[in-house]
């Protein structure tokens, strides 16, 4: 395995809208350079960087994956990431350690939802971009109605450096603005091509291509504006310089087109990284000292100490822990030991690896700007910054978006929690949106994430990967119950069994306290109605019977309970006796203080495009919602309510057809508030259905 320097390397993320290519732009990079000996297809699931089992059976990329190629003598790192919604999360884990993106856009739709989105996450790094039209060979093809919609999406900076040469049937090659050459390509997927002059019929607008490309990279810089004003023209090297300066500086994202499947204008693709896109060195790092909190810069230099960023960790069933790491500064090599500054801990580092999506290689060292992998790590996980503890340095990790759809699951196969519970865990640490927890009040495992899909993705690889079998099922809604009014009861417990037998005593008053205040006993007991020792017992039994519920087996709260009298009997009261006397009370006081439901009311905020605004405000009515504001955010509709979480379990698949997809949402607890009459005679109903078939 050949060690690249800094200079010679090219950091990649490819990005777009699902099914626009990127698997097989990335694929055909991969080819025409040499890194793979045939074409894979995403069809015939031989690709590299779409090598998970769910990834081929589904024939979509579900999590990001690292490839290289070598090119022009550079080392290139392509990032390939999922386009789907659910998953653009690891989009954005991985985007952040990239240098540069490609954006692909699909040449029927133009820009699509996750375009945009992805586009977002491109700004937000502050990533140099190409953009390339895909699929230019698929009928209804258009590279002129695409890059409209480029241009209205992403603006006018988004320059064409290249035209097609015919489109969908007739799409045979690429005309080179730059060299002013034209590339004609066999038709058979090899990735052959011959350079030829710019056809007829495509000679003036090669020319009017180039002359708005050199007004463009003209106005980046005074000098090249004095020279474009001497001569009228830039020169070839100008240019060249001018538009690799302006891409590193954001200001021109220069647009090419090609068609992956048949590889035509692949190669173009792959110099455009070489000659265009900048090394890892030209800007610096920034992290914060974890001993002062300052900001801090790293230069990406084999000079400087090393400090590394681990992007990604994949949950491999036969390797263990993989982490995906990139180093940002200084050397790396295997078997050595580092520190993870994050941690404060040591990791002894085994050979460190090349990655080909699945396919690992050792190398002996890794030089800074360079992607690696390391197996094994014990305490490393994604986000954690490793560094030379004498320079310290923490580089800011991608915090992951609360998850926005829950399911309760169960095992088909009885015993197996505890295999569930230790395979999430497994899963969590390559995917941090999957969240799991035990409801403590309904006993149930909830399994959240960012979408129906990424839900079901997880119970495959439950299935797959850890042999459990899981069912899917809509969480339970943790009701509670309260009182609204108050009662004074007396709860009298006597046996008599042959010898000695049972007696306990008490008397309570139950009255309501505020929403959030839980349980409270007060013992006014005076004069020794009941023995001091009894009184703790007396508690216990109104806590246990609180916790089973009255009205519908929900957990009684926000009460408060007096206890100011009783009575004993010298031989036959016991701790028991007195539990089940308050057990007693608490029934006879619940019945007369008007028990009612609580449901849990969420905070529920939604952004969406204006236009859906007063559907979606309808449909929250009708959900029992709440408004409690508006606002308009980027040009997009924040609607903030308050709906109770059981018009709220299903929301996610409806609000994404509400939308077309381009809503989102985010919901959170707020508080616990009473059920109305009408709902509630339901939910009892239902509820106590459930429990005598659990009882039977
Ligand atoms: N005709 C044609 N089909 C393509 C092209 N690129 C990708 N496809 C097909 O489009 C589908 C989605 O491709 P894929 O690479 O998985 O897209 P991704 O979701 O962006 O990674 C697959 O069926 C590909 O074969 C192309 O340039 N031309
Ligand atoms: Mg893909």
């Amino acid at each position: 395995m050949r060690v690249y320097d800094t200079e010679s390397i090219r950091n990649v993320g490819i990005i777009g809208h699902g099914t626009s290519g990127k698997t097989s732009l990335t694929s055909a990079l991969l080819f025409d350079s040499g890194a793979i000996n045939r074409l894979a297809r995403v069809e015939d699931g031989n690709t590299v960087t779409d090598y998970e089992e769910e990834e081929v059976e589904r024939k979509i990329s579900i999590s990001s994956a690292l490839a290289h190629c070598e090119w022009d003598r550079k080392k290139i790192n392509i990032l390939d990431t999922p386009g789907y919604r659910p998953f653009l999360n690891d989009t954005r884990l991985v985007l952040r350690a990239a240098d540069a993106a490609v954006v692909v856009v699909d040449a029927i739709s133009g820009v699509e939802v996750q375009t945009e989105k992805v586009w977002e996450f491109a700004v937000e790094f502050n990533l140099p971009r190409i953009l390339v039209v895909n699929k230019m060979d698929r009928d209804n093809a258009s590279f002129d109605r695409a890059l409209e919609s480029v241009h209205e999406a992403f603006g006018r900076s988004c320059v064409p450096i290249q035209i097609p040469i015919g489109s969908e049937r007739e799409f045979t090659g690429v005309i080179d603005i730059l060299s002013g050459k034209a590339h004609r390509f066999e038709r058979d997927g090899s990735g052959k091509f011959q350079t030829v002059d710019v056809p007829a019929g495509y000679q003036d607008a090669a020319r009017e291509a180039r002359e708005k490309l050199i007004e463009m990279v003209a106005e980046s810089s005074d000098e090249l504006m004095e020279k474009f004003f001497a001569d009228g023209t830039l020169s070839a090297p100008d240019l060249l310089a001018g538009l690799k300066k302006s891409v590193t500086a954001r200001t021109i994202f220069p647009v090419l087109c090609s068609s992956a499947t048949l590889n035509i204008g692949v190669p173009q693709i792959l110099d455009a990284f070489a000659e265009l896109l900048p090394a890892p060195g030209v800007e610096k790092v920034r992290g914060t000292n974890p001993k002062t909190n300052e900001p801090v810069e790293r230069a990406v230099s084999g000079s400087e100490p090393y400090a590394a960023y681990v992007v990604k960790t994949v949950a491999d069933p036969f390797t263990g822990r993989i982490s995906i790491i990139r180093l940002y500064s200084g050397l790396m090599r295997s078997d050595t030991t580092y520190f993870n500054q994050t941690k404060g801990k040591t990791e002894k580092f085994g050979p460190l690896q090349v990655l080909q999506g699945k396919t690992m290689t050792p190398v002996g060292e890794v030089h800074a700007g360079d992607f690696f992998a390391v197996t094994k790590l014990r305490e490393t996980t994604t986000g954690d910054t490793l560094c030379d503890p004498s320079q310290p340095v923490v580089f800011p990790a991608v915090e992951v978006p609360e998850p926005s759809i829950t399911f309760a699951i169960e095992p088909k196969a009885r015993g197996d929690e505890d295999k569930i519970s230790n395979a999430l865990s497994r899963i969590a640490e390559e995917d941090a949106a999957i969240k799991y927890n035990r409801d403590p009040q309904t006993k149930q495992l909830l399994l959240a994430g960012s979408g129906q899909l990424h839900v079901e993705v997880t119970v495959a690889k439950l299935r797959k990967r850890y042999g459990v079998e899981v069912i899917l099922k809509t969480p339970k809604v943790p009701y509670r119950e309260t009182i609204r009014g108050t009662s004074d009861v007396q709860g009298r417990y006597k046996k008599q069994t042959g010898g000695h037998g049972q007696f306990g005593d008490c008397k309570i008053k139950m009255e309501p306290l505020s929403r959030g205040a839980g349980f409270e006993f007060a013992d006014e007991i005076f004069g020794g109605a009941i023995p001091r020792n009894f009184i703790p017992a007396v508690e216990k039994g109104i806590i246990d019977a609180a916790a089973r519920g009255f009205v519908a087996g929900f957990p009684v709260v926000d009460f408060r309970v007096t206890l100011y009298d009783g009575s004993y009997h010298p031989v036959d009261s016991s701790e028991l006796a007195f539990k089940v006397a308050g057990s007693m009370a608490f029934k006879k006081g619940m019945e007369l203080a008007q028990p009612v439901l609580l449901e849990p009311i969420m905070n529920v905020d939604i952004v969406a495009p204006q236009e859906y605004a007063g559907d979606l405000m309808g449909d929250l009515t009708s959900r029992r919602g709440k408004l409690q504001g508006m606002d308009i955010k980027r040009d997009m509709q924040v609607i903030k309510a308050q709906v109770p979480m059981a018009e709220m379990v299903s929301y996610a698949p409806v609000l994404t057809s509400m939308t077309g997809g381009r809503g989102n949402y985010h919901m959170e607890f707020s508080h616990y508030d009473e059920v109305p009459a009408h709902i509630a005679q339901k939910i009892i109903e239902e509820a106590n259905k459930e429990r005598k078939a659990e009882e039977e």
